[in-house]
C-alpha cells in the first residue's frame, strides 16, 4: 500500500487510460440496452424521435449511426484529437479535407506520397482550381526560401509510401503555420501507436483505415483526426452533406482490428527488423530503404517523433525492374498484392502497381523498386521465402 497506491492510475478517469486500453475501450462501453460487450452493429438507417428534433443523439445514419461514433471516439482518443470522423475510403477522408480549402489556395504535396492521393490532388481537384507543387518537405530550408505565397495546405505523408522518407512534422507545422497553412499528415504508415502528429503540431491527421488500423486485409475505411472546433464543424458538415460514411459492418471491422492495434505493430516491427536484416546483406539488393538504418535519410526525424520504425520495408534491386518483377513473382508466402498493413505480408512493384498514376511525374518511383508489408507471420518463415525469391536474381 501507501507508495504503489500513488503511482497507481486512476482508472476511473478514462482520459488517464493507456494506448492500449483505449484501444480496447473508448467509445465501447457496454450497451446500455443488452450488456453486450462488443459494440452493436447498428444496421438501422432511423431512429425514432419522440418529438421533432426529441432524440437520442441519432436522426439518420448518414448523419450520425451509433456503431460509427463508436470508432469514431475511439480513433480520436488514439490520435490525442478532440474530434474524428470516419469515411468510406482514405481517399473519401482526404477528400473532405481538400474541401477545407477556397478555389486558388495551393496544396504543398510531398514529393513521395501514395499514387491515389496524387491522382486526387492533380488530377480531380487541380483541374477544379486548386493549384498543387511537389515538395521535398525533409529540406526545409530549401523550402522556407521557395515558398509559395499562395499555400494554404501542406500535406504529407511520414513514412511516405512507398520510399519511407520521414519528414520532421514539428519543422514543417512551425514553418506552414507561420505562412498560415495547414499542416495535414496522412498517419497511414505508423498508425498512432507509433506516432500521434497533432501533438507534433499537425493540425489535422489522416488514415488509410483500410491498412493497420482494421489490420486484415476486409474492409476500406478512411479517417480524419484534429482539434480545432471550427475545421471540425466543417468536416462534420461535407461528411454529412457529400455523404462519403462507411457502413456500420465496416465500423464494427475497423473497431474490432483497433483493438489489437498495439500487439499488432509490435510484431510488424520486430518483423521487419528481421527482414532489414536480411536485405542489408544480400547482394541482389542495391538499397534498403527502412528509417531505422543509420544511414535512411529519415533517420533523425523517425527517431524523435516515432515509437518504432514501423512494418513497412522497401528496397532496390541491383538487377533493375526485371529483377524486381522476378522477386516479387517467387514468393510464397509474402502474396504479391496492393495495399498494406494487415497481418498477411504483402510484395509489390510500386512503380507497376501502386504508384502507377504517379508515372511521368515528380512522385515517380524508381523501377527497380520493390515495396514489402511486412505481417506477423513467423519472421523465420518470412526471411526464408524472401531469401529464395532474392537468390533467384
Ligand atoms: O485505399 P484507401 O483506403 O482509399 O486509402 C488511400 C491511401 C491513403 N494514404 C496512404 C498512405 C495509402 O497508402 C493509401 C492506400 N494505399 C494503397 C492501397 C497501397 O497499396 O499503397
Amino acid at each position: 500500500m501507501g507508495e504503489m497506491d500513488d503511482e497507481m492510475n486512476d482508472v476511473s478517469d478514462r482520459t488517464c487510460w493507456g494506448f492500449e486500453t483505449r484501444a480496447v475501450h473508448t467509445g465501447q462501453e457496454p450497451d446500455a440496452a443488452s450488456g453486450a460487450v462488443v459494440t452493436p452493429i447498428t444496421l438501422s438507417t432511423t431512429f425514432a424521435q419522440e418529438g421533432v428534433g426529441i432524440h437520442k443523439g441519432f436522426e439518420y445514419s448518414r448523419s450520425g449511426n451509433p456503431t460509427r461514433a463508436a470508432l469514431e471516439a475511439c480513433l480520436a482518443s488514439l490520435e490525442n484529437a478532440a474530434f474524428g470522423f470516419a469515411f468510406a475510403s482514405g481517399l473519401a477522408a482526404e477528400d473532405n479535407i481538400i474541401r477545407l480549402l477556397q478555389q486558388g489556395d495551393r496544396i504543398l504535396l510531398g514529393n513521395d506520397a501514395y499514387g491515389g492521393t496524387f491522382r486526387l490532388i492533380s488530377k480531380v481537384w487541380s483541374p477544379l482550381g486548386f493549384p498543387w507543387s511537389a515538395v521535398d518537405l525533409t529540406d526545409i530550408d530549401a523550402l522556407a526560401t521557395k515558398w509559395p505565397a499562395d499555400t494554404r495546405m501542406v500535406w504529407l505523408e511520414t513514412p511516405t509510401n512507398p520510399l519511407l522518407t520521414c519528414v520532421d512534422i514539428e519543422a514543417i507545422a512551425t514553418l506552414a503555420h507561420s505562412h498560415g497553412a495547414l499542416v495535414v499528415v496522412d498517419n497511414t504508415f505508423a498508425t498512432p501507436y507509433l506516432q500521434q502528429p497533432l501533438t507534433l503540431g499537425a493540425d489535422i491527421v489522416v488514415h488509410s483505415a483500410t491498412k493497420y488500423l482494421g489490420g486484415h486485409s476486409d474492409v476500406v475505411g478512411g479517417f480524419v483526426a484534429l482539434n480545432d472546433p471550427t475545421l471540425a464543424d466543417r468536416i462534420r458538415f461535407t461528411q454529412n452533406a457529400a455523404g462519403a460514411i462507411p457502413a456500420p459492418f465496416d465500423c464494427y471491422l475497423v473497431l474490432r482490428g483497433v483493438k489489437t492495434l498495439a500487439v499488432r505493430m509490435d510484431r510488424h516491427c520486430s518483423n521487419a527488423r528481421a527482414i532489414v536484416d536480411l536485405l542489408v546483406g544480400h547482394p541482389a539488393v542495391d538499397r534498403v530503404l527502412y528509417p531505422q538504418l543509420p544511414d535512411h535519410p529519415g533517420h533523425a526525424a523517425a527517431s524523435r517523433q516515432m515509437r518504432d520504425f514501423g512494418g513497412m520495408v522497401s528496397f532496390t534491386c541491383r538487377g533493375g525492374e526485371a529483377a524486381a518483377l522476378e522477386v516479387v513473382k517467387h514468393t510464397t508466402i509474402f502474396t504479391l498484392a496492393e495495399s498494406l498493413g494487415a497481418v498477411e505480408s504483402l510484395i509489390e512493384h510500386p512503380g507497376l502497381m501502386t504508384h502507377a498514376s504517379a508515372a511521368g511525374s515528380p512522385l515517380q518511383v524508381p523501377a527497380s523498386l520493390v515495396r514489402l508489408s511486412v505481417g506477423i507471420e513467423s519472421s523465420a518463415d518470412l526471411v526464408a521465402d524472401l531469401a529464395q525469391a532474392l537468390d533467384r536474381v
